[in-house]
């Protein structure tokens, strides 16, 4: 059991795509302990509050717009230095920069579909994961 975690988001259209169990599998083989989990469909505000830091990029409207295409599965993954670790087994934000073997060179299907959101850094996954679950939503 780690006492160290991440945020992750399984995106819109991996869900749609049925690669939810295959890339849980993923993580599970990675090492990660699931401590909460949960399948939702963002509505639009709740979208733009959790990509905020993004707000007047180019792609901005079009990440909100993907992100609330349909039901995306949010977790908390626990793991010894869960951020780096986890940004390591899903792969650079570009899948075509992304090593073999990650889930983003597996399952991504462009920079904006790119199958997983994996926090950027510690202070973030605590900010990400206090936004969707609450302290009796997480078992460890
Ligand atoms: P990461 O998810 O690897 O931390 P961020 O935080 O820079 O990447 O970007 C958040 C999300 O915004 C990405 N996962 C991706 O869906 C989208 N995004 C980032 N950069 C671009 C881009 N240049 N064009 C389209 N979508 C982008």
């Amino acid at each position: 059991m780690y006492s160290d975690f991440t945020f992750s988001i399984i995106k819109p259209n991996a869900v749609r795509t049925g690669k939810t169990g295959p890339i849980l599998a993923m993580i599970n083989e990675g090492g990660f302990e699931i401590a909460a989990m949960r399948m939702v469909k963002l509505t639009i505000p709740q979208a733009e509050s959790f990509y905020a830091v993004h707000k007047g990029k180019p792609f901005f409207e079009g990440l909100i717009e993907f992100m609330t295409s349909g039901p995306v599965v949010v977790m908390i993954l626990q793991h010894e230095n869960a951020v780096e670790q986890f940004r390591k087994l899903i792969g650079s934000t570009d899948p075509a920069k992304a090593e073999p073997g990650t889930i983003r060179k597996t399952f991504a299907v462009s920079v904006q579909m790119n199958a997983v959101h994996g926090s950027d850094s510690p202070e973030n996954a605590i900010v990400e994961a206090n936004f969707f679950f609450s302290a009796i939503e997480r078992f460890h």
